[in-house]
C-alpha cells in the first residue's frame, strides 16, 4: 500500500520540504512539498533523486570489529560491539584522562543527535573534544555574527530575497549550491526589474551568470573589497549616522581604518575596476532594502571570520538589518548545522548557543545535566583534533555522519593521523567511504527517511522529521546509539552518577531537555514541541512559550544580544592568503561544489543520473594558462605542492582569473586513484574560528605524461542491483594506474565507466584480468580489435546484438559518442562493430539524443514533443515525467512546447 510522509531534503543547508512515498515498506518516489514554506513544492536535482539514493547494497548493515591492526574486520552483535567500544574508552580515559578520547560529529545529524553527543563528551566524560565538519564550513560564520552581532543567529528569511531591491552574493554560488535558493533569486530578478545582483567571486561561477556586476576579486581579498565599499559608502555620504550611533559601537575606529581603503587602492589589491567597486558601494548604500547572501568563499579563508564581519559592517553602517528584504544571510551548508550550532556542537561552544570560556554559562549547563561541572579547557577543533591524533595526545577518536579521510585538508597528514590512532569508531550510514578503511569498529547508522528528530535550515526553521520506513539491516539510530554506549561507558567510568544521565528512550525526551536549555536565550523554543511542529508546520526560532508564530526576522528593535545592545564593529585588515603563489608553485587552487554531488558522493555516487552533467573531476584553468603549459583540454595533469600530488584531467574555463585553477571537492579516493583536491589543500586557519583556508592552495600543475589510455564503459544490464558490484571492480583497479576514475553515467540503465592511463602500455593477461572483473570475457559474445604495433586492443562484448560492454586500451577515441549510445541502451545491432572501430571511427548514422528539456527529471525535447502529439497536456506531462516538477526553472521553455503544439494543431488545447 502506497503511504505519503512528509519530511526534508538531506543535502543543503535550503532545507527544502518534501514527501516520501513508500510501497511495501521502501521508498519508492519523491516530490517537493508545496505546504514547506522553504521550497513550496520545489526540489533541486539532488533532492528530486533521493528514492534513487536508498538502495541497500551501498549501505553499511551490521557492526564490523577488528579486534587487532591490520587485522580483517568481522561482523559482530551489537552488544559486543558497543562493550568493546566502552572497554576501550574507559580504560583509554583511565589511563590518559578525559582529553585522550575526542569525537568528530557532524551538520548532517539531527538535533538530537547532536546533543546526547555534546553531553556524553562535556557532560559524562568531562572532555571539551568534540568537534564537527561545521569547523571546515560554518565556523567562521558563527563567530562573525558573534563578534559584530553578538550571537550566531542569521537574521533574515528567505522571503527577504523577494523584498530586497540590492543582493550582494559573495562567496557563494547558490545556482550550484542552493538550487531552491538561486530560483528565488531568479523569481525576484523576474518581478523587480530594478533590482540589482552584484556577485563577488573571483570565477565567474553559475551564479555570476545573473548578476548585473560580477566582481572577480583576486582569491582571499575580500576584507579590501568589503572595507573598500564602505570606503565609498562614507565618501558618497550613503552610511546611517543614525543607526550607527544609536545601535552600534566601534564606528570610529573601523572609519579610520577604511580611510586608506580607497577605490585605487582597493582595485590593486582585488584587481578589479575602479569604477566597478564604486559603482558596488553606491548600488549597496543606495538600495531600499540590501540583502547579503554568502558562503564558503568567505567563511574557507585564514581570515574567514574578519571576511565575515568586514561584509556585516556594510549593514550596520547602513542600517540595512531588521527590516524587510535587508541584512546579512549567511547560507549553511549541511542540512542542520544550524541545529548544531543550536545544542553547541562545537568545541568552544555549550548548549543554547552558550559559551565554554563563560563560568556562569558552564555552571548553568552543569546544572541542566546534574553533573558537578562542565569542563573548562576549550576541546581541539577539528584541524587540532587531527593533529594530536597523530601525535598520540588524542588516542581514539569516534566520528559519526562524516567522512574526514576525504574532507579534511592535507590528507596524506590525516591518514597517517587515523592510521596511527589506538582506536577509531565510525558511525556511518553507507558502506565503504574512505573513512571506513580505517576505523576499528563500524557501527551502521539510520539516515534520510529512517530517522525521528528535528533539523534547523538556513533562515532558524525547524522541521520535524519522522520515518517514512524501517531501518535496513541492523542499522541504528545516531541518536539511539550514542546512548546506548554512554551508558556502557557511564557504568565503567562513573556509575553513580550516570545512572541518570542519559534517560531517553525516544527522542523527543532529548528535544524536550534542548528546550529547556534554550529558555530565556536568543533562541529560545520553549513554545515549541513535536506535535506543535506537526500543526504548525516546520517553525522559526526564536519561539518562546507563548508564541503563535516563529520569528521571521531579527534585530528589529536594533537591539542586540551583546552587553550593551549595541552590534560591534570590528577592525579588519586586508590579509594575504596563507600561502601566497610563487615561482614554484604559481596556481591559486579554488575548489567546490557541483551541482548534482553531494561532498563524499556516498548517497549521489550512486545514482547513475547525477553523474550526467559532470561525471569526472576536471581541473578547469583560464586558457591563457593552458596554452602557456602546452595543454589543451582534455589532457592530463600533475597539480602539486609539497602536500602531495594528484593527477587529474584539464578543461578551459574563461571565466576563471589567469593563475588560479577550480577543481570540484567531490572526488576522493573511491571514485579516483588519489585523495583529490584535499591531497593539496593547506590546515592553515583561521585565528578566531579555526577554519581551514580549504578555498586557496599554492600548486604547481604541469602536464603529464602518460601516453597510454584505457576505458570501460560496462552497462549495468540487470539495473541497479548490478552496479554496486561493477563499480566495486572499478574500485580494486584504481590503484594500478598512474591515472584513474570511475563511476557512473546514464539514463535508461546505469552505466559503469573506468578511465584510466599509464606510463606504458599493461600487458596482456592484465587487460584478460579487467575483463574478468567487468564480466567482459565471454569469447562468445565478443567482437575484438587489435592493432600489435600501435599497442591498440579493442573488445566489445554484445550478447545477443546488444552492446553491453567495450575495453578500449591504447586507443580510446570512440569513448565520447559510446558513452552516449550506451546510456540510452539504444545502440542498434548494426552499429556494435563500430564499437571496436580502428582510430574511433563513428558510425554515420549515430543516433542522436534530443536536448534535455528538464534535467532534473532529465527529460528530452522529443520525449515532450512525442507526448505532446499523443494528446497530453501540460499537467499530464508533469505526471508522466515529472519534467517541470521539481525546481520549476524549466517550466516556461515547457509551457512555451505546450503552447506551440496548440498553436500547430486546430483542436489541441494549451494547458
Ligand atoms: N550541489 C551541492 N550543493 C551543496 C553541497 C554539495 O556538496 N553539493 N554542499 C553544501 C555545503 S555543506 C556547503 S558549505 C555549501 C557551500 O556553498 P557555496 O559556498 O556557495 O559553494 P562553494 O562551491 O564551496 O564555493 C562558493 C564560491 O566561492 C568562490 N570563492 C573561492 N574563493 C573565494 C574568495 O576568496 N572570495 C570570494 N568572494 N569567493 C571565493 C568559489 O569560486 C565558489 O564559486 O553548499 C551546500 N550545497
Ligand atoms: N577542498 C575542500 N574541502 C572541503 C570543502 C571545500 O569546499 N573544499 N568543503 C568543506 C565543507 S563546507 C564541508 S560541510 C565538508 C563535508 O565533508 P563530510 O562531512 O566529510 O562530507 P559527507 O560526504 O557529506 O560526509 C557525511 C557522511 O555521513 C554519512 N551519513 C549520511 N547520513 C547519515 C546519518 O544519518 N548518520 C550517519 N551516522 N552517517 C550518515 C554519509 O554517508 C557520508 O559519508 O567538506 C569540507 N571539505
Ligand atoms: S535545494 Fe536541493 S539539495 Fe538543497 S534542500 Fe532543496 S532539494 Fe535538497
Ligand atoms: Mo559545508
Amino acid at each position: 500500500m502506497n503511504e505519503i510522509v512528509r519530511s526534508t531534503c538531506c543535502y543543503c543547508g535550503v532545507g527544502c520540504g518534501l514527501l516520501i512515498e513508500t510501497d511495501n515498506g521502501g521508498i519508492v518516489g519523491v516530490r517537493g512539498d508545496p505546504a514547506h514554506p522553504a521550497n513550496h513544492g520545489r526540489l533541486c536535482s539532488k533532492g528530486a533523486s533521493l528514492h534513487l539514493s536508498t538502495r541497500p547494497e551501498y549501505r553499511l548493515l551490521h557492526p564490523q570489529l577488528r579486534r587487532q591492526r591490520d587485522a580483517a574486520r568481522q561482523r559482530v552483535g551489537w552488544d559486543e560491539a558497543l562493550d568493546h567500544a566502552a572497554d576501550r574508552f574507559a580504560g583509554i580515559i583511565a589511563a590518559h584522562g578525559p582529553d585522550s578520547v575526542a569525537f568528530y560529529i557532524s551538520g548532517q545529524l539531527l538535533t538530537e543527535d547532536y546533543y546526547v553527543f555534546n553531553k556524553l563528551a562535556k557532560g559524562l566524560i568531562g572532555t571539551n573534544n568534540v568537534d564537527t565538519n561545521s569547523r571546515l564550513c560554518m565556523s567562521s560564520a558563527v563567530a562573525g555574527y558573534k563578534q559584530t552581532l553578538g550571537a550566531d543567529a542569521p537574521p533574515c528569511s528567505y522571503e527577504d530575497i523577494a523584498l530586497a531591491d540590492c543582493l550582494l552574493i559573495a562567496g557563494a554560488n547558490p545556482a550550484i549550491a542552493h538550487p531552491i535558493v538561486f530560483r528565488r533569486i531568479e523569481d525576484a530578478r523576474a518581478a523587480n526589474p530594478a533590482l540589482r545582483i552584484i556577485v563577488v567571486d573571483p570565477r565567474r561561477s553559475e551564479t555570476a551568470a545573473i548578476a548585473d556586476l560580477h566582481l572577480p576579486l583576486a582569491p582571499g581579498s575580500d576584507i579590501a573589497l568589503y572595507n573598500g565599499l564602505l570606503h565609498v559608502l562614507l565618501a558618497e555620504g550613503l552610511v546611517n549616522r543614525d543607526y550607527i550611533a544609536r545601535h552600534t559601537e566601534g564606528f570610529e575606529a573601523l572609519e579610520k581604518t577604511v580611510a586608506a581603503y580607497t577605490p585605487d587602492v582597493v582595485a590593486r589589491l582585488c584587481g578589479l575596476p575602479k569604477a566597478d567597486i564604486i559603482r558596488a558601494g553606491r548600488w549597496f548604500g543606495s538600495a531600499a532594502a540590501a540583502l547579503s547572501l554568502y558562503c564558503q568563499g568567505l567563511n574557507q579563508s585564514a581570515h574567514g571570520t574578519h571576511n565575515n564581519a568586514a561584509l556585516i559592517h556594510l549593514h550596520l553602517a547602513t542600517g540595512q538589518i531588521g527590516r524587510p528584504g535587508a541584512g546579512p544571510f549567511s547560507l549553511t551548508g549541511q542540512p542542520n548545522a544550524m541545529g548544531g550550532r543550536e545544542v553547541g556542537g562545537l568545541a568552544n561552544l555549550l548548549s543554547a548557543h552558550r559559551d565554554l570560556a563563560n563560568p556562569e554559562h558552564r555552571a548553568e549547563v552543569a546544572r541542566l545535566w546534574g553533573v558537578p561541572s562542565v569542563p573548562e579547557r576549550p576541546g581541539k577543533t577539528a584541524i587540532e583534533l587531527f593533529a594530536a591524533l597523530r601525535t598520540g595526545e588524542v588516542k581514539a577518536v569516534w566520528i559519526a555522519c562524516t567522512n574526514p579521510a576525504q574532507s579534511l585538508p592535507a590528507q596524506a597528514e590525516v591518514r597517517a593521523a587515523l592510521r596511527e590512532a589506538a582506536f577509531v569508531v565510525l558511525q556511518e550510514a553507507y558502506a565503504d567511504t574512505d573513512t571506513a578503511s580505517f576505523a576499528d569498529l563500524l557501527l551502521p547508522a539510520t539516515t534520510w527517511g529512517e530517522k525521528e528528530g528535528t533539523v534547523t535550515n538556513s533562515e532558524r526553521r525547524i522541521t520535524h522529521l519522522v520515518p517514512a520506513v524501517a531501518p535496513p539491516g541492523e542499522a541504528r539510530h545516531d541518536w539511539r546509539i550514542a546512548v546506548d554506549f554512554a551508558r556502557r561507558l557511564g557504568r565503567r567510568l562513573a556509575p553513580p552518577l550516570a545512572a541518570n544521565l542519559f534517560p531517553y528512550e525516544h527522542p523527543e525526551q532529548i528535544f524536550a531537555e534542548h528546550r529547556q536549555s534554550t529558555l530565556g536565550r536568543d533562541l529560545d523554543i520553549g513554545g515549541l514541541s513535536y506535535s506543535l511542529l506537526d500543526t504548525l508546520g516546520p517553525q522559526q526560532w526564536p519561539f518562546p512559550a507563548g508564541a503563535s508564530s516563529g520569528r521571521q526576522r531579527l534585530y528589529e528593535d536594533g537591539i542586540f544580544p551583546t552587553a550593551n545592545g549595541r552590534a560591534r564593529f570590528v577592525v579588519a585588515e586586508h590579509r594575504p592568503t596563507a600561502e601566497v603563489t610563487d615561482a614554484s608553485f604559481p596556481i591559486s587552487l579554488l575548489s567546490g561544489r557541483l551541482r548534482d554531488q553531494w561532498h563524499g558522493m556516498s548517497r549521489t555516487g550512486t545514482v547513475a543520473r547525477l553523474f550526467n552533467l559532470d561525471d569526472e573531476p576536471l581541473l578547469t584553468m583560464h586558457p591563457a594558462d593552458l596554452r602557456q603549459r602546452d595543454l589543451h583540454g582534455g589532457d592530463l595533469v600533475t597539480a602539486r605542492n609539497a602536500r602531495g600530488s594528484i593527477v587529474v584531467r584539464v578543461a578551459a574555463d574563461d571565466g576563471l582569473p589567469r593563475g588560479s585553477a577550480w577543481l570540484p571537492m567531490h572526488w576522493g579516493s573511491r571514485y579516483m586513484n588519489s585523495a583529490g583536491v584535499n591531497a593539496l589543500t593547506t590546515p592553515a586557519r583561521d585565528p578566531f574560528s579555526q577554519q581551514p583556508e580549504l578555498k586557496h592552495a599554492a600548486v604547481a600543475v604541469d602536464k603529464a605524461d602518460l601516453p597510454w589510455q584505457l576505458v570501460v564503459l560496462r552497462l549495468a544490464d540487470g539495473g541497479e542491483t548490478d552496479t554496486p558490484g561493477l563499480l566495486e571492480a572499478g574500485r580494486r583497479l584504481l590503484g594500478d594506474f598512474d591515472f584513474a576514475t570511475v563511476g557512473l553515467y546514464g539514463r535508461r540503465r546505469p552505466l559503469v565507466i573506468l578511465r584510466a592511463a599509464h606510463r606504458q602500455p599493461l600487458p596482456d593477461d592484465r587487460l584478460r584480468e579487467i575483463d574478468r572483473l567487468f564480466g567482459l570475457a565471454d569469447d562468445a559474445a565478443a567482437i575484438v580489435y587489435a592493432d600489435r604495433q600501435r599497442q591498440v586492443s579493442k573488445r566489445a562484448i554484445a550478447p545477443d546484438g546488444r552492446l553491453i560492454g567495450v575495453r578500449l586500451a591504447g586507443e580510446t577515441l570512440a569513448q565520447s559518442w559510446l558513452k552516449e549510445v550506451m546510456a540510452d541502451d539504444s545502440l542498434d545491432a548494426e552499429l556494435v562493430r563500430w564499437a571496436v572501430a580502428p582510430i574511433g571511427r563513428r558510425p554515420g548514422k549515430l543516433p542522436q539524443r534530443s536536448p534535455v528539456v528538464c534535467r532534473c527529471a532529465d527529460v528530452t525535447a522529443a520525449e515532450i514533443t512525442a507526448d505532446l502529439a499523443s494528446g497530453a497536456s501540460l499537467a499530464a506531462l508533469q505526471e508522466r515525467r515529472g519534467c517541470g516538477t521539481f525546481c520549476g526553472s524549466c517550466l516556461p521553455e515547457l509551457r512555451q512546447m505546450v503552447a506551440a503544439h496548440a498553436s500547430e494543431t486546430p483542436g489541441a488545447k494549451a494547458a
